[in-house]
């Protein structure tokens, strides 16, 4: 992938300003990077921080910012996702008062701001943890070579629901998996750097068939076979539950659009103890 050459660096600010912060992380995003744009990776790893959450022993979550350490930057799901913090340092320079962990996630919800999705209610407050103070076991983020079943495990364990697991996938509109990193290769849409519910839309309108490759087993689209879809994507169509929100996002953007902002703002706080509940989206 290319590296965008260095960014002007960003604008300091006086603390609390989140607007700086967020000015800062958007002028980051379009670059000569991959589709044009930082901006799926940084969804990805607002969502790998956050995704690691377990609600029975309250561990994990966006909370410490622990994937800066080892074990966690060096699991197989972070792969790549150095580039993306890496992108960030810059913004952290300029604004030494944010956490990483409250930057981490600003970011991803100015990244699917800015590619044209839902606004994210976002509030400041997580704190950063010191290395190895708190280490979360690695497999706690879905492995995309399984099913129905794997999914609901994985996110009840964070405490969503059948309709926030088929919502938050449609984060795969953005971005495209990369060999070196997953295995996986190509992009689920041909708009990938711009947040709609396209990928829903290619879910349901293609014939899927596996790709003839060396790889993991994945699918392409049997029209043009420049589309692909993970296991766990098709398992959203196989599984009647989830085929039903699969059917509702297709059809209806702005309902994906209104259920993928809540249970992104969700995701972004789990296991962060705030004083009161989630403030609306501003
Ligand atoms: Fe994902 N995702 N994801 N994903 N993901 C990958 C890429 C992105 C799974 C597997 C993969 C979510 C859920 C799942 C993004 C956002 C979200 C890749 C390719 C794999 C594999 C990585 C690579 O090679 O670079 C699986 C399994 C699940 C199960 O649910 C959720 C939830 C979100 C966010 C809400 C985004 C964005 C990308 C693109 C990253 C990029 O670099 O373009």
């Amino acid at each position: 992938p290319l590296v965008s050459p260095a960014a002007p660096a960003p604008k300091t600010s006086t603390p609390g300003d989140y607007a700086a912060v967020r000015a800062s992380i958007s002028s980051l995003l379009d670059a000569d990077y991959d589709d044009g744009s930082y901006g799926p990776l940084l969804v990805r790893l607002a969502w790998h921080a956050s995704g690691t959450y377990d609600k029975v022993s309250c561990t994990g979550g966006s909370n410490g910012a622990t994937m800066r350490f080892p074990p966690e930057c060096a699991w197989a799901a972070n792969r790549g996702l150095a580039i993306a913090r890496d992108l960030l340092e810059p913004v952290k320079a300029a604004h030494p008062w944010i956490s990483y962990s409250d930057l981490w996630t600003l970011a991803g919800v100015v990244a699917i701001e800015d590619m044209g999705g839902p606004t994210v209610a976002w509030r400041p407050g997580r704190v950063d943890y010191p290395d190895g103070s708190k280490i979360v076991p690695d497999g706690r983020l879905p492995d995309a070579t399984q099913g129905a079943k794997h999914l609901r495990n994985i996110f009840h364990r964070m405490g969503f629901d059948d309709r926030d697991i088929v919502a938050l996938s449609g984060a795969h509109t953005l971005g495209r998996c990369h060999p070196d990193r997953s295995g996986f290769s190509g992009p689920w849409t041909n708009a990938p750097t711009t947040f709609s519910n396209l990928y829903f839309q290619e879910l349901v309108n293609n014939k899927w068939r596996p790709k003839k490759w060396d790889g993991p087993l994945q699918y392409e689209d049997a029209k043009t076979g420049t589309l692909m879809m993970l296991p766990t994507d098709l398992a959203l169509l196989s599984d009647r539950t989830f085929k039903k929100w699969v059917s509702l996002y297709a059809k209806d953007e702005q309902e994906f659009f209104k259920d993928f902002a809540v249970a992104f703002g969700k995701l972004m706080e789990l296991g962060v103890p705030f004083p009161e509940k989630p403030a609306a989206a501003s």
